[in-house]
């Protein structure tokens, strides 16, 4: 990587350390010169998969050798354990990701969502308050483009009116405005990324982008029969999470606490992605039908790919979100054509047809 080393000396905790987004904002402080903490929560099977190329490496390094990154167990439902991390590793920078970031699972878990993505903010930021940390640590809010749901203006900012329309998104608009308020009430430098889809070779298998990159890998090697998805005709502005993690650190380094958008301006259907993800294994694909019986066809040998599977539909789902970049580009020099929707999925691919040929997945 070419980044400056620019921050040596600055310590950075990251909850959510083990995420998609996570991991990258790891690679990018860390090759910043930061030292970074992360909070690491209980799960029943290793979940470091994501930073074990940075974690492992510093638990086998030789001893005389600086490590970077350091972990916490702790939990962000558990006030207790976010005071004790928080007052151990008095970071400069707190960057809360952690989140119950799947949105239908959240119409099966509404309450336990609410603990993580509305509650969980306010622990932090209470954390700070009680340990008279409101002059030294800065926090960046995972906030998210869901906030926005079933809008009817478009592109987004960040002055368009909220209508969050999952228990997922009704608790971030608790995480945002709780953020807000500290900022306002107690002169926390908090901020708030309002973060369209960002997708990557890290993102989860249960997320449609990667759901259907890794499908399509399996498919054209023969490792799977059929792809079932839900809502086709949904439309996204998906970008990819390498560039996004930048811009959460540069809008720590802004000179005030500002809320911002990041999105590429550009939104794209599921059946898009399908299209685009299938020529990039090989297989061209066409889409016929409507509604349930709407199917993906390969041109090539007639057979069905991918069907439809009301098991995927939402009680409610978002149509279509589509960001406006326009006060990040200007402000924070963020460049949302850094990375094109294809690709993303040049990207995705590649590394998921890499995965199946090794037999990873
Ligand atoms: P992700 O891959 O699902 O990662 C979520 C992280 O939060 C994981 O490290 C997870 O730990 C951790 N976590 C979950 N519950 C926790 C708890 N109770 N205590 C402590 N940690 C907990 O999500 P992501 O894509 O990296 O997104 C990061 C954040 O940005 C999330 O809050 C998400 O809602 C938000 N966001 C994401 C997008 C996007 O398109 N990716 C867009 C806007 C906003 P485990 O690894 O143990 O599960
Ligand atoms: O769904 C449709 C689905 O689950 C995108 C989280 O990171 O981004 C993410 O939330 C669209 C929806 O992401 C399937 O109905 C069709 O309309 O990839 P997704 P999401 O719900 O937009 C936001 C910004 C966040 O903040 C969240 O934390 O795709 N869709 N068929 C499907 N979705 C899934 N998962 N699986 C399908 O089979």
């Amino acid at each position: 990587m070419s980044l400056v080393k620019t921050a040596m000396g600055k310590v950075a905790l990251i909850i959510g350390v083990t995420g998609q987004d996570g991991s990258f904002l790891s690679d990018l402080l860390i090759e910043k010169g930061y030292e970074v903490h992360g909070v690491l929560r209980r799960a029943s099977t290793f979940n470091t998969e994501r930073i074990d190329h940075i974690y492992l490496d510093s638990l086998v390094r030789d001893m005389k050798q600086e490590r970077h990154l350091f972990l916490h167990p702790g939990d962000v439902t558990d006030s207790s354990s976010m005071l004790r991390i928080i007052q151990s590793v008095q970071p400069d920078e707190i960057y809360n990701l952690a989140g119950m970031s799947n949105t239908r699972f959240s119409f099966h878990v509404p309450e336990y969502t609410a603990e993580v993505d509305a509650l969980g903010p306010m622990r932090v930021l209470e954390a700070i308050r009680i340990l008279g940390l409101q002059e030294k640590t800065k926090v960046y809010q995972a906030s998210t483009s869901e906030l926005f749901g079933d809008t009817p203006i478009f592109p987004q900012n960040e002055n368009t009116p909220f209508n969050p329309c999952s228990p997922h998104a009704i608790a971030k608009q608790f995480g945002f405005c709780i953020t807000k308020n500290y900022r306002e009430s107690y002169k926390i430098f908090a901020v708030n990324g309002i973060l369209f889809n960002h997708e990557s070779e890290r993102r989860g298998e249960n997320f449609v982008s990667r759901k259907i990159t890794l499908s399509a890998a399996r498919i054209a090697q023969g490792k799977q029969e059929k792809l079932y998805l839900g809502n086709l005709n949904a439309e996204r502005d998906w970008g990819y999470a390498k560039d996004y993690v930048e811009c959460m650190w540069r809008m720590l380094q802004h000179n005030k606490p500002e809320d911002f958008v990041i999105a590429t301006g550009v939104s794209h259907s599921v059946r898009e992605l399908c299209k685009l993800a299938f020529e990039e294994a090989g297989i061209d694909l066409e889409f016929e039908g409507d509604g349930m019986d709407e199917v993906g066809i390969d041109v090539k040998t007639g057979r069905i790919l991918i069907e439809v599977d009301p098991m995927y539909f939402r009680p409610t789902d978002v149509q279509k979100l589509v960001g406006s970049p326009m006060k990040a580009k200007n402000i924070l020099g963020w460049n949302p054509d850094k990375t094109s929707f294809q690709q993303l999925v040049h990207i995705m691919v590649k590394n998921d047809m890499e995965l199946v040929k090794n037999g990873k997945k």
